[in-house]
């Protein structure tokens, strides 16, 4: 199993840093997978780092890790809340996930609080802003394997 950890990113996480950041925070996608990338190397690690707006997407790349990446770090974004097609594809990986979001849902709308994700990941981590995702990927070194 190639030492890979897919972090996909779901919609409108690509503007991450641009507005909101009070919620969400000042960095970026790209800085938060050159975060992980970084932190990664000391496992032995390496992070593909993913956005997409759709679902399908989405839906498609999970798939793609089933069979190519040793984790999956995963922020749905809003499909959390709304995708039975990622609780689907998620309950076919033997892989650990980790499931992160940026903000703490439950501080948040009460439609924040149905999840999809949570019932078939590993874990979960909200309201860390990206030190989640640092979070999720040490959490994963310690599930995965080493060769
Ligand atoms: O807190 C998180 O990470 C969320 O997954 C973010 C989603 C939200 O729907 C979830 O409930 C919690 C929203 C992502 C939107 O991203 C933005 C980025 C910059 C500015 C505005 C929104």
């Amino acid at each position: 199993m190639p030492r890979v950890i897919s972090c996909i990113n779901g919609p409108t996480l690509n503007l991450l840093g641009e507005r909101e950041p009070e919620i969400y925070g000042a960095m970026s996608l790209k800085d938060i997978g050159d975060l992980l990338s970084e932190e990664a190397k000391a496992f032995a690690l390496t992070v593909e780092m993913k956005q997409s707006n759709s679902e399908g997407q989405l839906v498609d790349w999970l798939q793609d890790a089933r069979k190519n990446a040793a984790g999956v770090i995963l922020n749905a974004a809003a499909y959390s809340h709304t995708s039975i097609a990622l609780h689907d594809v998620l309950r076919t990986l033997d892989i650990p996930v980790i499931e992160v979001h940026l903000s703490n849902l439950a501080a948040r709308e009460e439609f924040r609080s149905t999840n999809y994700i949570s019932p078939v990941v590993k874990g979960s981590i909200a309201g860390l802003g990206p030190t989640g995702y640092v979070l999720a990927l040490k959490a994963l070194a310690t599930l995965i394997p080493s060769n």
